[in-house]
């Protein structure tokens, strides 16, 4: 019987695809690690297809089987760009999955859980944000239980991709007629609900929302809060993680304590003590706002009003959090109302926005291989400037090189031609993701890999820069 796993391999190896040594153009590869070849690249996509497989539990991914047992959001849509590869029906179910848990209010929650998993496995569990009841005024669905926050928005932009990856197939099923009312009512809720600042970007209330949990960036507005007794809750995740990889006991309680007012507050947008604009959010939405404008042409509805607020957003994102001085996007505090002066991967990700200013990409390009990031150097991208105060090489966020950041920077690359420097990103993240076992995030000077092994969204991204070494970025843009 053939297996999917077989089926991928034996479409993929039988493309008619030059085999590739990996090299990029008329430059040396990165560092001294082993340059891939079409013998290495079978082995390393057989590895990203075998961690999908198992990942999959019969209607979504699990990010980890240990760490992290439920559906996340933004994990999902990753997935699914990875996952086309080796089933678009699947990938499509994985999206169609996530918008089952989409709130009537539009917004897609953080985390759909899985009824079947024991409540232990994971905290915050579904007993902590009690969705279905918290959040009932709030248009919380009855089923599946679901946390009360989100992620970045990165389900419009998987969606096209998986339409692309088999058109016949999604057209026969409906697929963008089915989940572009979904996606364009979670867009409406990033630009009203939450547009806190009143600028027209979309604002997060919780460290966890922006997917970089740890960041050094939430340092200030997240000591304004105050820690929930660590005595009220039990983390799961040091049963399975390093306490060196993980955020602190006492930055812990403060996730804790937001995500609990949140809740008792019903989980209603006014009143927030935690509220930042973020670059590499606000960047996603534009490209997913581009994505939905051709999900909109496809379907016969308007892509008018998503480009024109692909646009819009475009200049807030530049007039709210460009900063030339630090040469990178910078995340604003919306409580305290200034700029937050710490230099992340998130300030550097709206590489992929179409359409940006020629100062600002020339200014990012630079702060990629200058001496903040140095990543001609360090192969994938720290997630923290290797020269900030808080930098650490293990805790994650605050210093690891994660494998989302890498593709969203390898497209953001190619989209301004600087195909060269993306060939090399490429080539260092194929070689960390097989050597660290497909791990959640790497040291950025080593390579050695962190967090947990098998995680899905980093062989997910394997499986697609495999395929699809040079995207065509009038997938995103206008
Ligand atoms: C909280 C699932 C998620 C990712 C996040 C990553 C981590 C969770 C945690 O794992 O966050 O949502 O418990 O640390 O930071 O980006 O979506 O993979």
């Amino acid at each position: 019987m053939t297996t999917l796993l077989d089926a991928v391999v034996a479409d993929q190896s039988s493309s008619g695809e030059a085999p590739s040594d990996g090299t990029p153009s008329g430059e040396a590869p990165a560092l001294d690690q082993p340059v891939p070849t079409a013998a290495a690249d079978l082995t390393l996509r057989r590895g990203a297809a075998r961690v999908l497989l198992d990942n999959w539990t019969g209607s979504s991914t699990v990010p980890s089987r240990t760490l992290y047992p439920h559906q996340w959001s933004w994990d999902s849509a990753f997935v699914a760009i990875g996952l086309r590869h080796l089933s678009p029906r699947r990938a499509q179910r994985e999206l169609e999955t996530l918008l089952g848990a989409q709130w009537a209010d539009g917004r897609i929650p953080h985390i759909a859980f899985n009824p079947a998993v024991p409540l232990d496995a994971y905290f915050p569990s579904p007993d902590f944000w009690r969705s279905s009841q918290a959040g009932a005024a709030a248009g919380a669905p009855a089923a599946p239980e679901t946390s009360g926050i989100v992620q970045p928005p990165v389900h419009a932009l998987a969606a096209w991709l998986v339409h692309e990856a088999d058109p016949a197939e999604s057209v026969r099923r409906g697929f963008l007629s089915r989940v572009y009312a979904g996606l364009a009512a979670w867009h409406d809720y990033l630009l009203s609900a939450r547009d806190l600042g009143g600028g027209g970007l979309a604002a997060v209330m919780h460290p966890w929302e922006p997917g970089m949990d740890n960041s050094p960036c939430w340092d200030v507005p997240l000591s304004r809060v105050a820690p929930a007794d660590p005595a009220s809750f039990r983390r799961a995740d040091l049963d399975h993680g390093h306490a060196d990889d993980r955020p602190t006991d006492v930055d812990y309680g403060r996730y804790v304590r937001l995500a609990a007012d949140y809740r008792d507050g019903g989980y209603a947008d006014g009143e927030h003590a935690f509220a930042v604009e973020d670059p590499c959010f606000n960047a996603l939405l534009i490209v997913s706002e581009y994505a939905l404008a051709r999900i909109a042409r496809a379907t016969g509805a308007d892509p008018l009003r998503h480009e024109q607020r692909a646009q819009r957003l475009t200049e807030a994102l530049v007039t709210r959090l460009w900063d030339a001085e630090a040469g990178l996007f910078l995340c604003r505090d919306l409580v305290g109302g200034e700029l937050v002066r710490e230099r992340s991967i998130a300030g550097l990700v709206p590489l992929i926005v179409p359409g940006l200013p020629d100062d600002i990409v020339r200014a990012l390009l630079d702060t990629l291989d200058g001496p903040h990031f140095r990543a001609s150097d360090t192969g994938l991208v720290a997630s923290y400037a290797l020269s900030g105060h808080a930098f650490d090489r293990t805790r994650y966020w605050r210093g690891p090189a994660w494998f989302n950041t890498a593709w969203l920077i390898d497209r953001g690359l190619r989209l301004y031609g600087a195909d060269g420097r993306a060939d090399r990103l490429r080539a260092a993240f194929l070689t960390a993701a097989g050597t660290s076992g497909f791990a959640e995030y790497v040291d950025p000077f080593t390579g050695e890999g962190r967090g947990t092994l098998d995680f899905a969204w980093t062989a997910a991204l394997t499986l697609d820069l495999l395929a699809n070494p040079r995207p065509d970025h009038q997938e995103t843009a206008r």
